[in-house]
């Protein structure tokens, strides 16, 4: 078998006319106190993420910035996804120190042996049983917001205003289908029309939060929201990876000037920009023997750019 073929593990959530589209997730049982609900318990959860993800990067930033860091745990997969998925390579013994495994499947096994899909984080576990609680990526931050709100710290942001809840679920799903997974539509595309397709759809959504920032600090004016968070997850990713290996390269981040103000005014907010790992993106995306394979980096090398320093250059967003 090539290493393409090894790693065509994608191939399921291809469609007829070679478009990418997600697969489901399969823990999405709530958290409350209704009987078929996750109790609401300190010191019980695990968060497993892995620092390049976009969809695992967003629940991490709004998990610190809530303060909730101090009642479930984090625990992290390294950069390089295996035939058997992702690995806690960075552990001792390459086990997480709490749940004990070594696969990221394990988790996913437990549930069902023959789990079809691929392994994905992030996902909330269980650290009494080890079984998954939820990997619903789409909602986890504002159930982070709004079920655990008991256990945020006092001073946390209100990323979640119940005036603006309705909004921001619209907003979200755009920026979910368009952009966090609309890089990946680009990028996994196997036709060249489904490419041309999402690559379309990804920019012109793009140069629509161009607009929407030309007068406002944040998405939704002069605060800071669970959707700039969300936003914030692939703007970051983009000029390193999106745009070199996905071919979405109509131009970079750092060629818009609101959106790009944007992007550094929130990389350089306290709780967002010091969880991102650029090194641990770019070797991740880049090094992944999945992707190298899939996108050809036959001699595994490691661009030397972009320049990365230009993050910390000032943005002028707070003349707003
Ligand atoms: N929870 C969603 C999305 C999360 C997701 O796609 N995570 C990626 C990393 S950003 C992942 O873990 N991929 C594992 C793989 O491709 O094997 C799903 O289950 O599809």
């Amino acid at each position: 078998m090539s290493e393409f073929e090894k790693f065509k593990t994608f191939s399921k959530e291809i469609q007829k006319d070679g478009s990418f589209i997600q697969q489901d997730n399969i823990f999405t049982k709530k958290f409350g106190d209704k009987l078929d609900e996750w109790p609401i318990e300190p010191n019980r959860y695990r968060l497993i993420w892995m620092p390049a993800c976009p969809h695992s990067h967003k629940v991490v930033i709004v998990l610190k910035l809530l303060g909730l860091d101090k009642v479930i745990s984090i625990g992290a997969a390294g950069p390089y996804r295996t035939e058997k998925g992702w690995v806690f390579s960075l552990d001792k013994d390459e086990r997480d120190p709490i749940l004990g495994i070594h696969y990221l499947s394990d988790i996913y096994e437990k549930e069902n042996p023959n789990y079809p899909g691929r392994p994905t984080v992030p996902i909330i576990v269980d650290t009494i049983t080890g079984k998954g609680v939820n990997n619903d990526n789409f909602n986890l931050t504002t159930i982070l917001e709004t079920a655990w709100a008991s256990y945020h710290k006092e001073d946390a942001p209100d990323l979640y205003p119940v005036e603006l809840r309705e909004e921001i679920d619209k907003l979200n799903k755009i920026i979910y289908s368009d952009i966090n997974t609309g890089v990946y539509k680009v990028g996994f595309a196997h036709t060249q029309g489904a490419y041309e397709r999402a690559y379309d759809k990804l920019f012109e959504t793009l140069d629509k939060f161009e607009e929407r920032l030309e007068n406002q600090r944040y998405l939704f004016g002069d605060r800071i929201t669970d959707s700039d968070i969300r936003l914030y997850t692939t703007l970051v990713r983009f000029d390193s990876v999106y745009y070199q290996i996905f071919r979405a390269n109509r131009n970079r981040i750092v060629d818009y000037k609101n959106l790009w103000d944007y992007a550094r005014d929130l990389h350089q907010t306290p709780g967002i920009g010091d969880t991102t790992d650029f090194d641990f993106i770019k070797n991740s995306y880049h090094l992944s023997p999945h992707l190298k394979a899939l996108f050809g980096n036959i001699h595994s090398l490691l661009p030397k750019g972009p320049d990365l320093s230009v993050w910390n250059k000032p943005h002028g967003r707070d003349r707003f």
